[in-house]
């Protein structure tokens, strides 16, 4: 028998050994837990110093339990409108001609937590971004085996991931238009090294350009499809209004389109006193649309601004590290701002959209020691929260979000569901207890 790694016995045991109660246990250097089940860990500041992101630094996103695939008889099957159904083998798909791409990977979700109102979901703050170079195959030459016909406009992936209760599982379609584009991959290597299974292992898609909910991990099956699939991750998560509305509008789901494209923008990682009064601040930039142009930075919040040095590491889809030393007060406000080559430039206020995707505001950052997210610790839990509650997940996934009576309601309502044995007589408590607990942010 092989030995578990920690990972596997955190996913894999933990519910039995620790309910009730959260382990922060983040499994790498620089990430900070935002739920240990299923596995969602953020990268910290520090991280955004280093051009590759590391494996073991690199933020993680799953909505489902993570697999255990089968690497030895893993198999991809391709089928739906295409001219001949195949399956192909880990080991023949390794046989194919190799390409590596660097590309940043940004959840939709980064930045959730600095949305006015807030609203359910993950509250990310930064760090749910990293850049790495990812080896694999183009996705366009295995789906050539297959042959994709006309009709077959979208291609659904499907995965080994484990959905908890009956949540949906984590089917995402994409416009067979991107799946064909070169640098879309279904990739087996990250910075060199196997793919790590919580990153997706043994095979993932790289769609560079796109947010995270794309890039779907342990594909094992690809269907070609007419239209859009129909399914929680396609039709009710992962969508961004066409129009913008005001601030904590709701929006009916036919204005949305699916999240695509990442935004340009840059973030400051912990600036460095050189002298009194003299910083070197620094950190990433990139854009999904177009190469990062330049990066400005500003002492008099966004009165003027000086053009910061980028890195030599200039691709299509990798980000760029920035620095520029400056002389601001000890309490001063220091402000940065990305352009990209098509001539997007980061906004200075944030545009609003009720999932809270997307985030890319000008990050402003007052010097002196900076605070994270509120963390809340030492929770009593009733008995009723803690049976009904704190089974499939940890309470971290309680813990982050800060909402409202009225959204507290709704989450209720999703979770019973979803399969949360909640009687109705039984649900004004839970609420009222959740609603006390993590309130509204201001
Ligand atoms: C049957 C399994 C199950 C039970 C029981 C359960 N949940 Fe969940 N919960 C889920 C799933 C699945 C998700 C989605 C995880 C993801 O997408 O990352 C989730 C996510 C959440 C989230 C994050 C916001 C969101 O909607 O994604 C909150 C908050 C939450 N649950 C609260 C609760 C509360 C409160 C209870 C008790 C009334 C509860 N859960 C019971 C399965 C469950
Ligand atoms: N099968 C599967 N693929 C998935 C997910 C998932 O929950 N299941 N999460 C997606 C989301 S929302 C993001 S942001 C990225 C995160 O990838 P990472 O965990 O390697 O950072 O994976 C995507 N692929
Ligand atoms: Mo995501």
């Amino acid at each position: 028998m092989r030995s578990l790694d920690r990972r596997e016995l955190l996913t894999g045991l933990a519910g039995l050994v620790i309910a009730g109660t959260s382990s922060s246990a983040a499994p790498g250097k620089n990430l900070k837990t935002q739920s240990v089940r299923p596995e969602d860990y953020e990268m910290e500041f520090a991280g955004f110093e280093s051009y590759l992101t590391p494996n073991d630094s690199f933020y993680v996103r799953t909505h489902t339990l993570t697999p255990t695939p089968d690497v030895a008889n893993y198999e991809i099957k391709i089928h739906g409108l295409v001219n001949k159904e195949v399956s192909i083998k880990l080991a023949d798909l390794k046989k194919m001609k190799k390409v590596e791409i660097v590309a940043v990977m940004e959840c939709a979700g980064n930045g959730r937590a600095n949305y006015r109102p807030t609203m359910p979901g993950l509250q990310w703050d930064q760090g749910a971004v990293g850049n790495a170079k990812w080896g694999g195959v183009r996705l366009k030459d295995v789906l050539a085996m297959a042959g994709i016909k006309p009709e077959g406009k979208h291609l659904a992936f499907n995965s080994a991931d484990k959905p908890m209760g009956t949540q949906p599982k984590f089917i995402r379609s994409l416009e067979t238009e991107k799946c064909m584009h070169p640098d879309t991959l279904l990739a087996w290597e990250m910075n060199g090294e196997a793919l790590p299974t919580v990153h997706g292992g043994p095979v993932r898609l790289v769609v560079p350009g796109w947010a995270g909910d794309s890039w779907v991990k342990w594909v094992t099956d690809i269907e070609a499809i007419p239209t859009e699939f129909d399914g929680f991750f396609m039709k009710t998560a992962y969508r961004y209004p066409k129009v913008l509305g005001k601030p904590g509008e709701a929006v009916d789901p036919k204005d949305t389109n699916p999240v695509t494209w990442i935004k340009v923008k840059s973030i400051i990682h912990s600036p460095k006193v050189l002298a009194p009064g003299k910083v070197l601040v620094g950190g990433v930039a990139y854009s999904g649309l177009k190469p990062v142009a330049k990066v400005e930075v500003s002492v008099d919040d966004g009165k003027t601004w000086k053009l910061a040095k980028l890195d030599k590491n200039k691709t299509q889809w990798g980000w760029r590290l920035w620095s520029l030393a400056v002389t601001v007060p000890a309490d001063g406000v220091l402000v940065a701002r990305a352009t990209d080559e098509g001539g997007n430039v980061q906004p200075k206020e944030q545009e609003w959209n009720p999932s809270g995707y997307l985030w890319n505001v000008q990050p402003r950052v007052v010097m002196g020691p900076r605070p994270g997210p509120p963390q809340v610790t030492g929770v009593e839990y009733p008995k009723e929260v803690k049976s009904k509650c704190i089974t499939c997940h940890d309470d971290h996934m309680m813990q982050g979000q800060r909402m409202t009576r009225a959204q507290w309601d709704k989450e209720v309502d999703k979770m019973t569901r979803w399969g949360a044995p909640v009687k109705p007589e039984e649900k004004p408590a839970i609420v009222d207890f959740l609603a006390s607990k993590y309130p509204a942010g201001k």
